[in-house]
């Protein structure tokens, strides 16, 4: 009998093992706005963006935190893949999506979105910087 509840028992702790393990791997992806974002520094100086290529994980939340160091600069950045038909669905999901974001000098700003589709994404510096500005690019890759 007690060899019986013992089985019984390691039956019973599998299930429950398999359940969570079910659980955590389903729920995660769907419970990725609750603050679990990967958080990605970058600076933006003239005429750049350290350090492009940014690469994310597809279905990764991120957290895209750009310093302005030495002007005021701006990000701008297209949410459909390149190459891409530009009417198609969007392959990046922002909280609060923008144009342009003003990066302003010495200052931080916290860009969030969800990389939801493979594939590159080019942006660009969106306030007129200097002699350089035009060239002032980089990209985003969402990797499988
Ligand atoms: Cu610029």
């Amino acid at each position: 009998m007690r060899k019986f509840v013992a089985h019984a028992l390691v039956l019973v702790l599998a299930a429950v093992g398999v359940w969570l393990s079910v659980v955590f791997l389903y729920l995660r992806p769907a419970r990725a706005g609750d603050g679990s974002a990967q958080v990605i520094q970058v600076t933006a100086k003239k005429y750049e963006y350290s350090s492009a290529p940014i690469h994310v994980k597809r279905g990764a939340k991120i957290e895209l935190k750009i310093t302005a160091i030495d002007h005021d600069h701006g990000f701008s950045i297209f949410p459909v893949p390149d190459g891409a038909n530009s009417n198609g669905p969007a392959g990046l999901v922002f909280t609060s999506p923008q144009e342009c974001w003003q990066l302003k000098k010495g200052e931080t700003t916290t860009i969030e979105f969800l990389a939801q589709t493979v594939g590159t994404y080019s942006f660009k510096c969106c306030h007129v910087c200097g002699l350089g500005h035009r060239g002032m690019k980089g990209q985003l890759v969402v990797d499988q």
